[in-house]
């Protein structure tokens, strides 16, 4: 029995020692020395090209290497029978909280107007509100976004959360389904997108989502960058409606050089690094996920393939 990993070069260079120190039971083959495909039976893969999970006969469970699993979904050769686990960290849900924080502060504090102000040596208080006055609305109210609700209402923000399914949780006002969105968007001076990205939820902020928020709220992206509507975002932000955009996700990525999020005065991007895999934690709970599947215990979040996430 051997286990198949694949991810960026970089990545493979920074797992292949603990691989071996935390699971010296196991055979790794690094992509793209994968052997006799026959003997894989577990794959640990971000962003597999098309067709690479298909090639393996005998594989028995996908761990994606991240939260979200839409990397694993676009191959349409994906072999659907196989249960994929996606990655839930608790290290990777502070790093998370800390982006997103950090994210709110910079918006509710005025930073993208203070930095401007300084290059321009103009010393000028601006009205400023406290925490307590600013509602933070979280689209994706799960595991990440709930985390960094707590965080933000430790802080005096007053959070509400959206998901799919309606839930009902201490200390947060929720919303789910098309009617809960208006609504959060109607009272969400900063709106936080950590959705994952399914059929349901792509572009899903768009110009109409804009027009529902307060004048002037900000926007965090930190989901997938085809959660935005990218065309939708200069005219909102120069008309006024939107006041600043923090984006760590994008469409193209990285960022093609001649794209306008790179230099636009309203626009903080960067470089999808809100929450990085953390390989020694990761590799620790993967571990222990295979260990279980192959002692035929229940494996904790397994994607649900009919919802996408
Ligand atoms: P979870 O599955 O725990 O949470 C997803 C949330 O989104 C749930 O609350 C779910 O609702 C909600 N949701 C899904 N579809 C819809 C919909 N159609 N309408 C309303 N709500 C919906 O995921 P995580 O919190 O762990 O991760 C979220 C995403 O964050 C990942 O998929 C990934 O894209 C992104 N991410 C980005 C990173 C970065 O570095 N930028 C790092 C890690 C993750 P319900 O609760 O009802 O199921
Ligand atoms: C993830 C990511 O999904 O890093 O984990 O984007």
């Amino acid at each position: 029995m051997a286990i198949l990993f694949r991810s960026t070069p970089a990545a493979t260079a920074r797992w292949r020692p603990l691989l071996a120190e935390l699971m010296p039971e196991h055979e790794f083959r690094f992509w793209p020395e994968i052997g006799d495909p026959a003997a894989i039976e577990y794959a640990m893969v971000w962003q597999p090209p098309p067709g690479l999970l298909a090639s393996l006969p005998n594989l028995k469970l996908i761990c994606g290497l991240g939260a979200g699993i839409d990397h694993l979904l676009r191959d349409p050769e994906l072999p659907r029978h196989v249960p994929i686990m996606r990655l839930v960290d608790p290290y990777m849900t502070d790093a998370m909280s800390e982006y997103v924080v950090l994210s709110a502060l910079r918006l509710h504090r005025q930073d993208l107007d203070y930095l401007a102000q300084q290059r321009a040596q103009i010393w000028e208080e601006r009205d400023q509100k406290n925490a307590c006055e600013r509602p933070v609305g979280i689209l994706g109210f799960g595991t990440l976004g709930q985390e960094a609700g707590r965080k933000l209402r430790a802080l005096g923000f007053p959070v509400a959360g959206w998901s799919r399914g309606a839930k009902e949780i201490a200390g947060f006002k929720t919303y789910a389904g098309a009617e809960g969105l208006a609504a959060i968007a109607a009272e969400s001076e900063i709106l936080v997108c950590l959705l994952p990205l399914t059929a349901a939820t792509e572009g899903i902020l768009d110009a109409a989502l804009f027009a529902r928020l307060p004048r002037g709220a900000g926007l965090v992206n930190a989901g997938r960058g085809d959660h935005l509507v990218e065309a939708d975002l200069i005219p909102a932000l120069e008309g006024g409606q939107l006041s600043g955009a923090v984006l760590d996700v994008f469409r193209d990525e990285p960022l093609p050089s001649e794209h306008p999020f790179w230099t636009h005065p309203r626009i903080i991007a960067t470089p999808h690094i809100a929450a990085e895999t953390h390989p020694p934690t990761a590799a620790a709970i993967i571990g222990n996920a295979i260990r279980r599947f192959a002692a035929g215990q229940p494996v904790p979040n397994l994607v649900d393939l009919a919802r996408g996430y």
